[in-house]
């Protein structure tokens, strides 16, 4: 079949499914792209192409900026378990580099997506090109090299011939929930509009079977050995127990062994909220009853979590000197941290093994109430900083409004800024789904453009996306694909015109909340402590095509959401708050940022004398069983 290489890739990428438990779903759900020279007549001619051929065709979007849609493409791909993703078309140059960062946060998330940049002439022979970066050293190196490292596979293709084992790589290591990422195959722009003659096999339909790996015998009897003797034991639940959709086997082991669940970002929601062995959301932003059980663990089964520096409290959490990990994690690289007895094999599969491996066996009558206990008091801290008070709006009970106007099959949405870490300890997800955090790499500007893959992923959700003023400032146009494809997202954005997190953190480290609120730079002072900016963010949003409600107290909030909620199109609740208002409840936890060994203003040798002390709390967990 006579087709461009461009043409060739979306008619393959066309014909590409997932399968697991028997469930088949496009892999490649369609293509977001921003045209350039680098793929206007290459990707952008092949996707007009499919789009009038149809059947099974590829359907385009427009999108606003290169970094949003790789955001979009990882949220829809993470709240399909990974069964399915989009692809994503650039130019060459900046298009192609506005990529980077979102193929990190799809990287270190392990999310899927396919990446499809624009390169530099394959036959270089009108170098160098607009755009083109130029390397003294080689003509072999593009711009598109900064793709490498973030990416779990990376190909460029020079020649037609190279294609059809690029894209089923590319395919495979899509589908691995092990090696799974960004993808990227960079697409010089000569090449993409050449001509082959390819087999017709390349184009038929071709499912992709995503495994469910069974822990190996030997390692499984060392992760029931290793539980059978512990006393205090504690499950860590990562994001991995819902890729695997484990949620059920989670809950039933759970019920049956006693042992308590304390989730993480990724993981929060992998237990009901009121399942009688979940104690919340562990770390630096963890509840009080799951660090306190997890100060004293002796066996801490880690399940789908890569243990980030949130979850372990940068290695200071689990303080029981002879604390010992078992790690259930479908990715080997995972499974082995913390000095851990690693089970290799996919979460449902895993914990089935583990149940049966594990008959009669469970935690002591006095543990099982000892979690529910402390749980209740944590519950108790979270009711009271929800509740409605007479001092000004805090963003606690914001969080606790959405919360309560959320229905369980609607989803939250947040990335960065203060609001991640209240949501982790105030939210109390009815779904694993229904919590949306991108906590892996925490980006701004992840928000609105991520709310956008998840409502593409579940149409009949309502998706609540809470943004800080940062964030949105980062990151605001994808209100205009949104109002353009008629995605409706309900926009919370928390205006305190500043940085609220970076804002305390800086107190923290004697650093004053330097350069985190938003001033005019004041002539007397030539220091950024002038008057507050004349930003006004209800009007941008307005100006971008989204219906705009302004709430100021509680009640507004409420009255607001209810509102949004009936709208039919895309509507923002435009909240204003205090910067540094009343925060979340407080726990023990540490996160080691680092603090100037030295300094001459007055907050820092207190703040270093402070820190000091907590590090020297932290473990490096490297003894094995
Ligand atoms: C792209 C990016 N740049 C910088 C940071 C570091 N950072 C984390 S939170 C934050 C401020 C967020 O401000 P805002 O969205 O207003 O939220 P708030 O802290 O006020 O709740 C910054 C700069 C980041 N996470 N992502
Ligand atoms: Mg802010």
């Amino acid at each position: 079949m006579r087709l461009t290489v461009a043409q060739a890739t979306i008619r393959f990428l066309a014909n590409q499914y997932s399968e697991r438990d028997g469930q088949r779903h496009r892999l490649i759900a369609g293509c977001f792209g921003i045209f350039g020279h680098g793929n206007v007549a290459g990707l952008g001619q092949a996707l007009r192409q499919a789009e009038l051929d149809g059947d099974p065709g590829m359907t385009y979007y427009q999108c606003r900026n290169e970094q949003a849609m790789v955001h979009t493409a990882v949220a829809y791909a993470r709240m399909t378990a990974r069964m399915s993703t989009f692809a994503c078309t650039t130019s060459i140059g900046p298009g192609a580099t506005n990529l980077v960062t979102g193929a990190a946060l799809a990287t270190v998330n392990r999310l899927p997506v396919l990446l499809l940049p624009g390169d530099i002439f394959a036959t270089r022979v009108a170098s160098p090109v607009l755009q083109e970066l130029e390397d003294s050293r080689s003509y072999d190196v593009s711009v598109n090299d900064t793709l490498r490292p973030v990416s779990r596979f990376w190909d460029r293709i020079n020649r037609p011939e190279q294609l059809p084992a690029a894209l089923l790589a590319a395919m495979r290591v899509l589908t691995d929930p092990a090696e799974t990422g960004a993808v990227t195959l960079a697409m010089p722009q000569d090449v993409q509009a050449e001509a082959y003659d390819w087999p017709d096999e390349l184009f038929t339909e071709r499912t992709w079977h995503v495994p469910r790996p069974v822990p190996e015998p030997a390692a499984l009897a060392r992760a029931a050995q290793a539980l059978r003797g512990a006393r205090r034991p504690l499950i860590v639940a990562g994001g991995g127990v819902t890729y695997s959709d484990a949620n059920d086997e989670l809950a039933s082991f759970a019920r049956r062994t006693g042992i308590p669940v304390a989730e993480t970002q990724a993981g929060r929601g992998a237990l009901p909220h009121d399942h009688p062995c979940a104690v919340g959301p562990i770390g630096v932003t963890g509840s009080t009853a799951a660090n306190a059980l997890a100060a004293e663990a002796d066996v801490v089964l880690g399940i789908g979590t890569r243990y980030s520096d949130f979850t372990t409290a940068s290695r200071s959490l689990f303080a029981e000197p002879s604390v010992r990990f078992v790690n259930l994690n479908v990715a080997a690289f995972d499974a082995a941290k913390l000095g851990a007895v690693s089970v290799v094999a996919d979460a449902r599969e895993g914990l089935r093994a583990l149940d049966a491996a594990l008959p009669r066996w469970q935690v002591s009558e006095e543990r099982r109430k000892l979690a529910v206990t402390l749980t209740r008091r944590w519950d108790d801290a979270v009711d009271e900083a929800r509740r409605p008070g007479p001092g000004p709006l805090t963003q606690s009970q914001l969080i606790g409004a959405v919360n309560d106007a959320a229905r369980p099959a609607d989803v939250v949405v947040c990335a960065a800024g203060s609001m991640p870490g209240d949501l982790h300890k105030l939210w109390r997800p009815a779904s694993p789904r229904q919590y949306h955090v991108e906590y892996g790499y925490s980006c701004m500007g992840y928000e609105i453009a991520g709310g956008l893959g998840v409502k593409l992923a579940q149409p009949d959700a309502e998706v609540f996306v809470l943004v800080g003023d940062g964030s949105y400032l980062m990151m605001a146009q994808e209100l205009v694909t949104a109002v353009a494809e008629g995605l409706k997202l309900v926009v919370v954005l928390v205006d305190n015109r500043g940085y609220a997190s970076i804002g305390a953190l800086s107190e923290q480290v004697g650093g004053a909340r330097f350069g985190t609120v938003y001033r005019y730079r004041d002539p007397a002072s030539g220091r950024f402590d002038g008057q507050p900016l004349p930003v006004d963010l209800a009007a941008n949003a307005a100006s971008l095509g989204a219906d705009v409600l302004t709430a100021d107290t509680l009640d507004e909030v409420r009255a607001a959401l209810v509102k949004a909620r009936a709208a039919a199109t895309t509507t923002v609740v435009h909240v204003r708050t205090e910067l540094g208002g009343p925060g979340s409840p407080a726990n023990d936890a540490w996160w080691d940022v680092p603090v100037a060994a030295v300094s001459t203003t007055p907050d820092g040798p207190p703040a270093r004398q402070r820190y000091v002390e907590r590090k020297a709390t932290q473990r490096g967990h490297w003894s094995g069983l």
